[in-house]
Formats: C-alpha cells, structure tokens, sequence
C-alpha cells in the first residue's frame, strides 16, 4: 500500500512539476484524445485511433536548433487525422498551464510527400506557415497578462487554445503545431511543441507564399532579442508592447 501510494504522490508532483502540453483535441463537440506522455506505450505507439505526434515528457526544449523542436520527442509519427473543414475551430485542450510569460502560436505544413501522407512525412523537411498567433494581451511584459496566462484555469479545470483553419486553405492532410514558448528564465527560453495529424476537407485553393513558410528548427534563434530574453531587466520588463517574432500569420487572404 505505502510504495503504491508513494509512488503516485511522486508521479502526480512530476506532472505538476513538469510543466505541461497540448493533451487533446476538440472540433465541434468531437473529442480526439491525444498522446499521454505518461501513458502506456505499447498500447499508444499501436493505436488506429491517435492522431497526435508521439512524445514522451512534458518537460521544455530549451535549444532553438534541437531537432525536436518541430513535433517533441520522439515525434514518432501518429497512425489517425482529425477530420476538419477549412474555418472550422480546433481547439488543444492542455492541463492547467502553470507558465504565464510568453508567446503562442499554432502552425500548420502541408505533408508534402507525394502520397500526402502524414504517417511518413518527416517533420524536418516541413515548410510551416503560421495559423494564429497569441501574445501580451494587456499591461507589461513582465507582470501584465499574456494569453499563456489567461488561457488557464487555475483551479484544475482544462485550459482552452482555439485556432481556426483558414477558410480558403487548400484541404489535405496537414500537421498542426501547437507552440507555447515561455520566457520566464532569463535568456533562456522554453518551447513546449505538440503536433497532430489534420484532414482538411473544403474547396479551397489558397496555398501560403514564400515569406509564411520557416523550417523548424530555423525560425527561431538565440540571435532574436524577443526570443534570448530577459524579461526582468528593468528597460524590457516595463514594456507594453512584444513583437512576436517569425513570419506573419497566414489568413487565407
Ligand atoms: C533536444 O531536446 C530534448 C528534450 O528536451 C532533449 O532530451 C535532447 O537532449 C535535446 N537534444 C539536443 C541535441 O540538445
Ligand atoms: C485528455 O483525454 C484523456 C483521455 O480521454 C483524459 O483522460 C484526460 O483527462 C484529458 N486531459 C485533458 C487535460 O483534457
Ligand atoms: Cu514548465
């Protein structure tokens, strides 16, 4: 009884402690569970049904040129799609988020191989084009009030992170990047990245140009003053404004 017991409490403080990810997925009243990073294996690396990118700890990338840095580790691709049609709302469901400096931003890249195949498409050869983009809502840089701060809870409930798919964006297989950076260590930023399979119905023909697309790893760098940040020195804490860095956001317009 105690070990069993001891090791839960060990394991519930290691979640809690570890910071966090995107859990699951919501279209409409669908529900697309995603990877436990906590979870059996096994039974996860074999199931039909997982449409989210295989990663193992919800702990941070903290290297801008890791190779992780596109769908986690291992990023094993998933076997399932979830079913959307371009401008619909996906919403990744995340528990309680614990960090509150930083900015977020939902990617999607087309699997660019010829069958459109996500199962075998390798996250590095993606080119990602931003879907939507969330920052430094009001206040200071410092202690004003981020989405990665609104959007939690506080009290143990989910929190909630609602993209849309552009209206016009050509339907195909897509993967779906949620991308929470926290900037709470001075110079030292974490990025916490999810990737899901998407199935995009429509009859859209947009296609993002050139100057949307990055490579990831590539967009980021230490090289960027709102990425190699230190929030707390007194001429940046006191800001109003943060400029998240990276290609614009591509509507579909
Ligand atoms: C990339 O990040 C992962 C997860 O944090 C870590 O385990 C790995 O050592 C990193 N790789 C490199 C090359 O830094
Ligand atoms: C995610 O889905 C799993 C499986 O349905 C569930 O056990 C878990 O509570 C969900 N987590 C969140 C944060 O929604
Ligand atoms: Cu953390």
């Amino acid at each position: 009884m105690w070990p069993v017991l001891a090791t839960m409490i060990v394991t519930i403080a290691h979640r809690v402690s570890a910071h966090g990810g995107a859990l699951n997925y919501t279209v409409g009243e669908t529900w697309y569970p995603g990877y436990d990073p906590y979870g059996d294996e096994t039974t996860q690396d074999a199931a039909d049904w997982m449409p989210q990118r295989k990663w193992t700890s919800n702990n941070p990338i903290f290297e801008t040129t890791n190779a992780s840095l596109s769908c986690n580790t291992p990023g094993i691709p998933a076997r399932a799609y979830i079913p959307i049609a371009a401008g619909q709302t996906i919403t990744a469901v995340y528990a309680y988020w614990i960090h509150t400096v930083g900015p977020m931003i939902a990617w999607l890249a087309y699997c660019a191989n010829e069958a459109n195949d996500c199962h075998t498409f390798d996250s590095a050869g993606a080119s990602w084009f931003k879907i939507g983009q969330r920052g430094l809502l009001s206040g200071t840089i410092e202690s004003g009030t981020w989405f990665q701060k609104a959007f939690s809870n506080w009290d143990g409930r989910p929190s909630l992170w609602e993209e849309r798919i552009p209206q016009t964006l050509r339907p195909g297989r897509y993967l779906l990047r949620h991308e929470i950076i926290s900037l709470h260590s001075a110079h030292a930023p974490q990025f916490y990245p999810e990737c899901a399979h998407l199935l995009v119905s429509g009859a859209g023909q947009g296609v993002p140009g050139e100057q949307y697309l990055v490579r990831i790893p590539g967009v980021w760098s230490m090289d960027q003053p709102e990425i190699n940040i230190d929030i707390y020195q007194p001429e940046i804490s006191s800001r109003t404004v943060y400029n998240i860095p990276g290609p614009l956001v591509w509507t579909g317009e």
